[in-house]
């Protein structure tokens, strides 16, 4: 056996050496290493019938001719300068050169992030709630009966097909909308836990309305509620501008107005002062020179909401909230235009 190595050894290092063209080297490596009838690919398989001693005795000796005659063979290849042999190791692991730069996370998502870390140190619950929901949740649950007009402050895209889903409940309509606040989870959430609930729902609302410097179709809400004995407005307001406080870094002005929500009693609209021109600005997109921006929907939760999750609204209140999340990024990062986020340029994007 050990002969018929070096035997196959020096017949290989004489026909290599005559060769210096890719075909003629590739023919050399099947004819000594073809998977089918390769000279040594032979013999290695003759290994088996050996006694172990003479296995241990040429079993190296064969594995270090197979690695000799493929580094020869990759060797010849190179010189016959052919493509077949890669001319950097795919195995590397990449470099990073000064100019090309690493991904970023869009300026939404790190608002996100900030929020979801802020409300996490106060104890709430991060929750996911489906863009693709039932009237019910969206509307009805939230004390918006059909065909009340109140339906028409969020002009909603409707989708036009029946959706069978497993849903924790009948639904005394059939109909599905692309959800247009997070709010659609407060019914669905308070269905399933018991109080205390705190928690929070960032996610994507959809409104079928005209677009603007602050306006999108397709835009960003965070909502939350907390729902307890004896929760009050007062908790409600220094929640509100505790947030602002850790995300501006700061203290901020905010303006609390009174807002009609059919979900909430009372109801406020939620206003930050305009960073941009302090309201100094006639011309300023963002709050057109009144000086302040509207954030955020808030309240206390309606009776009839918690009832129609089950609660003893006699029993238990809580206050709920959605901030507009990409109005909250647009003054904390100085994006004088909301559009911006949905148009994937580079220029826009690469600042953050
Ligand atoms: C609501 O959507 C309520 N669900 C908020 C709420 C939650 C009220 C809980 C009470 C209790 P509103 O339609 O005002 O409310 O939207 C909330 C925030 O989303 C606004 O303050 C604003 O910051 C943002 N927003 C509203 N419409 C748009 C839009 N078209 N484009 C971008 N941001 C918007």
């Amino acid at each position: 056996m050990k002969q018929s190595l070096s035997k196959i050894e020096s017949a290989f290092l004489e026909e290599i050496s005559q060769v210096s063209d890719a075909d003629k080297i590739e023919e050399i490596r099947v004819s000594y290493l073809g998977r089918k009838a390769g000279q040594l690919t032979v013999l290695l398989r003759g290994l088996k019938d050996l006694s172990i001693e003479e296995k241990k005795l040429i079993g190296p000796a064969a594995n270090l001719l197979r690695q000799k005659i493929e580094s020869t063979l990759t060797e010849a290849l190179q010189k016959a300068g052919s493509s077949a042999v890669p001319e950097f190791d795919l195995s590397l692991p990449g470099k990073i050169s000064q100019d090309k730069s690493l991904g970023h996370l869009h300026p939404i998502t790190q608002i996100n992030r900030e929020l979801i870390r802020i409300f996490q140190s106060m104890g709430f619950q991060v929750l996911e709630g489906p863009e693709l929901d039932n009237d019910y949740y969206n509307f009805e649950g939230l004390n918006f009966p059909f065909d009340h007009p109140a339906r028409d402050i969020q002009d909603t895209f409707f989708i036009d097909s029946k959706i069978t889903r497993e849903e924790p409940r009948d639904f005394t309509r059939n109909d599905w909308v692309m959800r247009t606040q997070t709010s659609n989870m407060q019914v669905r959430v308070l269905e399933q836990a018991e109080p205390p609930v705190r928690c929070i729902i960032p996610g994507r609302v959809f409104r079928n309305e005209a677009i603007d410097a602050t306006h999108e179709h397709t835009f960003y809400q965070l909502e939350g509620f907390v729902v307890d004995e004896n929760i009050n407005i007062g908790q409600l307001v220094w929640t509100l501008k505790e947030i602002f406080r850790q995300i501006f870094k700061q203290e901020v002005k905010l303006r609390l107005r009174p807002g009609f929500f059919p979900f909430v009693e009372p109801g406020y609209e939620v206003d930050m002062f305009c960073v941009f021109c302090g309201g100094s600005d006639v011309s300023c997109k963002v709050c057109k020179g009144l000086g302040w921006v509207e954030m955020l929907g808030a309240g206390m939760i309606h009776p009839n909401v918690l009832a129609a999750a089950g609660y003893d609204a006699g029993r238990y209140t809580g206050f709920a909230f959605g901030i507009g999340t990409g109005r909250l990024a647009m003054l904390k990062y100085n994006i004088p235009d909301y559009r911006l986020y949905m148009q994937g340029d580079l220029r826009f994007l690469e600042q953050f």
